[in-house]
């Protein structure tokens, strides 16, 4: 196998689980994300486990210079891209519009909508020279819905259906696919990030409802990933049993269990 996957935001949650499922399918990895100490402990498991080549990098989606300069560095690495995820995001605070801290609003914004388009706008010259190439990008139900003191991150995620829509339209000619993945509530690290560190708020969220993990969402990329050349999934909205769409779930997973 020689081909590449590129996937931003890899230090934990879905990124992660996506690296080491395509690291057992025999895909060279690279992996990113701010925090260097995680990426060298996942880049030595991978390399350790799959004997597969892989290279971190270290930078923050929200600042161009660092984007830039990262795919600079890897382009002299390696002389192709296959895939690349689009999954560095978060949701942070959970207040009404009136109310919403306007830092955490930049924060959504610059990594969830303008992170994703620096990071898309590097690679693509690549893709268009190899005239192949598959976009993943991680929406989310609250892209398709939006829910009570979301606001602001729900528009982030209905941009992000906005930009994997029209990104298919653009880049159709260039034999290129986009592929967007809309999950609904994951056991990750989202709700300890969008609650700062309060653990007690953020396992709240999950208790009763047997949320998805991030190897659900690894499995479903690769699906997109493994289908044949002729074959693109637009998008896939993915919810646990628990929950129908982003304002209407229960919190009766046991029950549900045992029958
Ligand atoms: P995690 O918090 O576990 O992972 C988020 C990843 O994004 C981390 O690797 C983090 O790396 C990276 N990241 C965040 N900000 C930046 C930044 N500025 N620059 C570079 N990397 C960044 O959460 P998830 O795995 O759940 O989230 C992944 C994606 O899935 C997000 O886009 C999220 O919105 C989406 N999603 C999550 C759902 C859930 O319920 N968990 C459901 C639907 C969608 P680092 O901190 O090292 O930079
Ligand atoms: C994350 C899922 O429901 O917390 O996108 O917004 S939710």
């Amino acid at each position: 196998m020689d081909k590449t996957i590129l996937i931003t935001g890899a230090t934990s949650g879905f990124g992660k689980a996506i690296a080491v499922r395509f690291a057992k399918e025999g895909y060279h990895i690279c992996i990113t994300g701010r925090r260097q100490d995680r990426l060298n402990e996942l880049k030595q498991e991978l390399e350790g486990n799959y004997n597969t080549k892989v290279i971190a990098l270290q930078f923050d989606v929200r600042v161009k210079k660092q984007v830039v300069e990262a795919i600079n560095d890897l382009k002299k690495q390696i002389d192709k891209i296959d895939i690349l995820v689009n999954n560095a995001g978060l949701a942070a605070g959970f207040s009404s519009i009136d109310e919403g801290d306007t830092d955490d609003w930049d924060t959504m914004i610059d990594t969830n909508l303008k992170g994703l388009l620096y990071v898309t706008r590097e690679v693509l010259p690549m893709m268009k020279k190899q005239f192949a190439g598959h976009i993943i990008n991680i929406g989310s139900t609250a892209g398709n819905i939006v829910y009570k003191n979301g606001g602001v991150y729900c528009a982030t995620k209905f941009g992000v259906d906005a930009l994997s829509q029209s990104m298919r339209i653009d880049l159709l000619q260039y034999g290129i696919k986009v592929t967007a993945i809309n999950p609904g509530m994951a056991d990750t690290e989202f709700s300890l990030v969008r609650f700062k560190g309060d653990s007690e708020r953020a396992k709240s969220v999950y208790q009763g409802i047997k949320p998805l993990q991030a190897n659900d969402i690894a499995d479903i990329a690769w699906y997109c990933a493994s289908l044949p050349p002729h074959v693109c999934i637009n998008d896939i909205t993915v919810t646990c049993l628990t929950q129908a769409n982003s304002f209407y779930s229960i919190k009766d997973a046991d029950k549900l269990e045992n029958k």
